[in-house]
């Protein structure tokens, strides 16, 4: 007999089918099975569109449609009661007359938040909760940090020499990564939802931000520019992808451009990532003072630091790692990325 956490983990690969097209929503996979055996599969594929339920419900054949109302539900996140772009799901499961079901963890949105298994309860269906929280919240860290803490989830990223630079002095460019990193790095990007820099780092590298190699859809590129003054014709202003300018000077908004005045200098992380919070993740690219910016305030979830054999004469120092614990080291070719977790991560 398969075990409920052997169909959870079913529910968690399905999910996973979801990645780059549901943010800001969560990843959501569902099973349903009668007598041992599934008869219906499905995930949250699109934001705005169908949830997991509803796709599992709707993928039931025809011949096994007579056993839904005899089968138990797998969902790796509590099932919804709000009308939100979709009806809730909780409904979905009361109307089919489904007898059990088994939930992942529960979803920490306002609207939802322990409704959907209270609602469950009340017309008498059998709720099994927790069954591979951890997973499941790991799966969906992005989504539950915004939820929690009113901020996105904080991924730092840098390179460094192996003698511990970032950048060489003077502004003049050193591509540290390896071809092999490199791609990891537009992998990554297509994953998240933003990407911050700071100003030296938008004036001297010029970068284009987006995800040259991989499929996928383009982050939102942020950058801090207090005085405003980076010139237009930098790539970051191309209106091809949104760009969010913080600075102390002006608000105003364009076509895919938006400057944000940020009001006092005190707590910078923290007011930037208040204005990000409709945003799920946010990798911060660098430089080394913008990095230190988000390590100084210990606002941030998981780092990845790619030491390099390349080696720099003079340079621009690495940011200094001063809380976190090392979750795993992946080598790719000749580079090293080491992966950091800090507190938020590691409880959930
Ligand atoms: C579910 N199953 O597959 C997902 C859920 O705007 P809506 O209508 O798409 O609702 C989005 C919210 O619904 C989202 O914030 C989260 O709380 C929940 N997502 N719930 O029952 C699903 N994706
Ligand atoms: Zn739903």
């Amino acid at each position: 007999m398969v075990s409920d956490k052997e169909y959870m983990q079913r529910c968690l690969e399905l999910a996973i089918k979801g990645s780059g097209n549901v943010s800001p929503n969560p990843m959501v996979g569902a099973v349903l099975v009668y007598n041992d055996r599934i008869i219906g599969e499905g995930w949250h594929r699109q934001y705005g569109q169908a949830h997991a339920e509803v796709n599992c419900i709707a993928s039931v054949k025809e011949g096994d449609k007579q056993f839904i109302g005899k089968s138990t539900i797998y969902v790796s996140l509590e099932p919804c009661v709000h009308y939100g772009k979709t009806p809730p799901c909780a409904d979905l499961i009361i109307q089919h007359n489904i007898p059990k079901v088994v939930i992942g963890c529960t979803d920490t949105f306002n609207a939802v938040s322990g409704k959907g298994i209270a609602k469950l309860k009340e017309a008498g269906i059998e709720v099994v909760m927790d069954v591979l929280e951890h997973e499941s919240r790991w799966l969906n860290r992005r989504f539950f940090c915004r939820q929690e803490k009113e901020r996105p989830y904080v991924i730092l990223k840098w390179a460094e020499s192996d003698n511990g630079y970032i950048a060489p002095l003077h502004g003049n460019r050193v591509m540290l990564s390896n071809e092999f990193s490199q791609k990891w790095v537009h992998k990554m990007r297509s994953e998240e939802d933003a990407i911050l820099i700071g100003h030296n780092t938008a004036l001297l590298d010029n970068p284009v931000l987006n995800n040259r190699f991989g499929e996928g859809k383009n982050p939102v590129r942020v950058v801090l520019d207090f005085n405003a003054s980076l010139p237009q014709t930098l790539h970051l202003f191309d209106t091809s992808q949104q760009t969010i300018v913080f600075n102390f000077v002006k608000n105003e908004k364009g076509e895919n451009l938006a400057f944000i005045k940020l009001d006092k200098e005190q707590e910078l992380a923290a007011r930037v990532l208040k204005h990000l919070q409709h945003i799920n993740s946010v990798i911060i690219e660098g430089g080394s003072k913008t990095l230190q910016l988000f390590l100084d305030a210990n606002l941030w979830d998981e780092a990845f630091i790619i030491s390099t054999s390349t080696i720099i004469n003079d340079g621009t120092a690495a940011p200094k790692m001063n809380a976190g614990k090392l979750l795993d080291v992946l080598r790719l070719q000749a580079d090293t990325i080491k992966h950091y977790q800090n507190e938020y991560s590691a409880k959930l």
